[in-house]
């Protein structure tokens, strides 16, 4: 059974299904049966089928065919990167497990050659479109082409036909048109096409004006007569499904951090040893100390320090001028962190790790002189805090997606981070301000749901939920510097998000007088 038979089966039952799932049915031993099976117990309110709702059928029903962890395990939807750990804590003894997922360290294979582009973006493209297939029912472009007739007329016949065709493509140009309407150029595997939007379709035209360019879209719609241009009708987006059914949640409180700064003359030290003296349990506000106690994860979304030669001028703006000696001061404040608080830490545009992202782990010599209770990670990653899903990413491409969609702005980054969830994808804009390494698989891509985005970057603190998602910007320490004043940044520093790991709610703890 192929995966456009399975997709097709649940759509005439009603219902959508994700890439993940049906990846899975196409690799049982058995997948008539297990999509009968399925069929049969799934509860109608679901809208999309996941992997949730086909493990809970093999356990409950059927006994024939391989157990939950089988399935699961040797035909994993999503090929999950486990790295190197480097702190005991990732023994089964540990209060506070952290599992990688994904993470480049290690596992870079890029040089920069050509073909490995053209595999990056086939890989952006399959697994974006995935997502956006089981809703359509669409055709590659090349199949257009029977309908482009030399000399502009109709042909005979296919008049119905090429009312409601469906694709799904990469956007590689976007253009106002004289009268106002946009026009797109949207390209998969096989080609490319051109596709108009309409200013008077209000709604479409609304969603065409915040698309920007290298993400995917699926785009319905009539054809011209000349076969080259495509009238939209409706837009489709990857987008996330609007239930995930179960999640699994834990205890405790993961406090999230970014943009230190450690260095940097702006670097907060004061407000930062108010922030060390929370984690202690050293306050005399009795609310503050029980939180304190439930801390259990620290985790830091890049920027640890503010390194060197960054931006024009910053040496007239740090207190530590080399960078090493920037590690050393942060390994010192850390080392003030309780050892019962598990702290991970991901790069950020200003760490000593290659620019081009995804950025590997800090390197060994800087990660020798911190605590046993530190584990580093690449960025962007994806870490299970002992079952709660969550994806750190520095945030670089919120610089581009500020640049390029109408009302994202630096005060309220969680808009910036909404748009990143809508395109399933981290950093959509290639070639822009994010150097992005063409890795065999794009790690951009957010392919299994996280419960928790957490980025940083910007220096403003938000929280918001997304469909599911809790999406937080953890701020800076940082106050604001010469450059920001000229780019007019207006940092909110010395705030920190705590999320409730049972809940997911948060709150947020301000360290500044
Ligand atoms: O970024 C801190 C903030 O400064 C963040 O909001 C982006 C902004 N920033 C950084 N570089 C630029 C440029 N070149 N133009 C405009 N705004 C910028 P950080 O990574 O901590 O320096
Ligand atoms: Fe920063
Ligand atoms: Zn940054």
């Amino acid at each position: 059974m192929n995966q456009i038979e399975v997709i097709t089966v649940f759509l005439e039952e009603g219902y959508q299904i994700s890439p993940n799932a049906v990846e899975l049915i196409c690799c049982h031993c058995d997948p008539h049966s297990l999509l009968d099976r399925i069929l049969k117990n799934m509860d109608p309110s679901v809208l999309v089928v996941d992997v949730e709702h086909i493990n809970e059928h093999n356990i409950q029903e059927n006994n024939e065919v391989p157990e939950k962890e089988s399935l699961s395990t040797s035909h994993q939807p999503i090929p999950k990167i486990v790295a190197p750990m480097f702190s005991p804590l990732n023994c089964s003894q540990s209060d506070n497990p952290v599992d990688v997922l994904l993470d480049i360290t290690d596992n870079s294979t890029c040089v920069g050659e050509y073909m490995e582009f053209v595999q990056f973006f086939r890989n952006r493209y399959s697994r974006l479109s995935e997502m956006i297939r089981g809703r359509l029912n669409s055709r590659p472009i090349e199949s257009l082409n029977k309908y482009r007739n030399k000399n502009g007329g109709r042909r005979e016949g296919m008049d119905k036909d090429m009312n409601e065709i469906s694709i799904i493509g990469m956007i590689s140009d976007i253009k106002n048109t004289s009268n106002g309407h946009k026009m797109i150029e949207l390209e998969d595997t096989t080609g490319s096409i051109s596709v108009l939007v309409r200013m008077a379709d209000k709604e479409l035209f609304e969603l065409a004006s915040r698309f920007v360019l290298d993400e995917v879209v699926g785009i319905t719609g009539a054809l011209t007569n000349d076969g080259k241009l495509l009238i939209a009708k409706k837009i489709t987006i990857p987008d996330l499904p609007n239930t995930l059914g179960e999640r699994k949640r834990s205890y405790g409180k993961a406090v999230l951090t970014s943009d230190v700064h450690i260095g940097s003359s702006t670097f907060l030290e004061e407000e930062w040893y108010r922030f060390i003296d929370f984690l202690k349990g050293d306050t005399d506000n009795e609310a503050m100390a029980n939180l304190s106690k439930e801390v259990r994860y620290l985790v830091v979304a890049g920027d640890l320090v503010d390194g060197v030669g960054i931006y024009p001028g910053q040496e007239m703006e740090l207190k530590i001028q080399d960078v090493y000696g920037q590690y050393k001061k942060a390994a010192e404040y850390f080392s003030e962190i309780p050892k019962h608080i598990t702290v991970i830490i991901s790069p950020g545009n200003h760490d000593a790790v290659r620019q081009a992202e995804p950025q590997p782990m800090l390197p060994e010599n800087i990660r020798a002189d911190f605590s046993e209770n530190v584990l580093f990670v690449g960025n962007p990653s994806v870490v299970d805090l002992d079952g709660v899903k969550l994806m750190i990413y520095h945030g670089r491409s919120i610089d581009d997606l500020v640049a390029s969609i109408p009302g994202v702005s630096y005060q309220e980054p969680t808009k910036a981070m909404v748009e990143m969830m809508k395109r399933r994808h981290l950093s959509p804009i290639y070639g822009s301000r994010v150097s992005i390494a063409p890795e065999k698989q794009d790690h951009f891509v957010i392919g299994q749901v996280p419960d928790i985005l957490h980025c940083g970057h910007v220096h403003t603190v938000g929280v918001e939920w997304y469909k599911n998602v809790l999406l937080v910007n953890s701020g800076t320490w940082q106050s604001q510097t010469e450059f920001q004043k000229r780019v007019n940044v207006v940092p909110t520093p010395a705030q920190v998000p705590v999320v409730d790991l049972s809940t997911l709610k948060t709150t947020i703890l301000k360290f500044a007088e």
